[in-house]
């Protein structure tokens, strides 16, 4: 039996990783219509793997008889200045999923919450693959500069990424 103040906290995790799908999707678009399209599918996939991450969450709530409490999720941002300015937001973005689950590892912790405690042991793995990848994306787009070619190359290096 979840505390209610756990139950509350996993809840607001899943409206974070809800709008991170949202974002992504938004993120996405922008991507394809700016004819990015490796960026595009990339970002594609990722949202849904976000909205996977938002599932776990409501199977493990599931699972202990807790009641799940969706959330309005906020528009998420839809227009942008770069590639550089897509992928810098979303490994800022990564950071703040991080935070919010060191936070919640916290929580249970000190709580001596052990079973949520060990359930998010795999968004503590997760947060460190994604903040990983997405640094790297952001540091190729820096590498190789603003020109359309180099663009063009480093967009296609992230279409590689499928299913990272
Ligand atoms: Fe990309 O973050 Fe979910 O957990």
């Amino acid at each position: 039996m979840l505390s209610k103040e756990v139950i509350a906290r996993l809840n607001d995790q899943v409206a974070k990783e809800m709008f991170a799908s949202n974002l992504y999707l938004s993120m996405s678009s922008w991507c394809y219509t700016h004819r990015f399209d490796g960026a595009g599918a990339f970002l594609f996939e990722h949202a849904g793997q976000e909205s996977e991450h938002a599932k776990k969450l409501i199977t493990y709530l599931n699972e202990t008889d807790s009641n799940l409490k969706l959330q309005a999720i906020k528009e998420p941002e839809s227009s942008f200045a770069s590639l550089l300015d897509v992928f810098t937001k979303t490994y800022e973005h990564e950071i703040s999923i991080t935070q919010s689950i060191n936070e919640l590892v916290d929580f249970t912790l000190s709580h001596r919450d052990f079973s949520t405690f060990n359930f998010l042991q795999w968004y503590v793995a997760e947060q460190h693959e994604e903040e990983a990848l997405f640094r790297g994306i952001v540091d190729k787009i820096k590498l190789v500069g603003d020109s359309g070619n180099s663009l063009y190359l480093v967009d296609q290096y992230i279409k590689t990424l499928l299913g990272k």
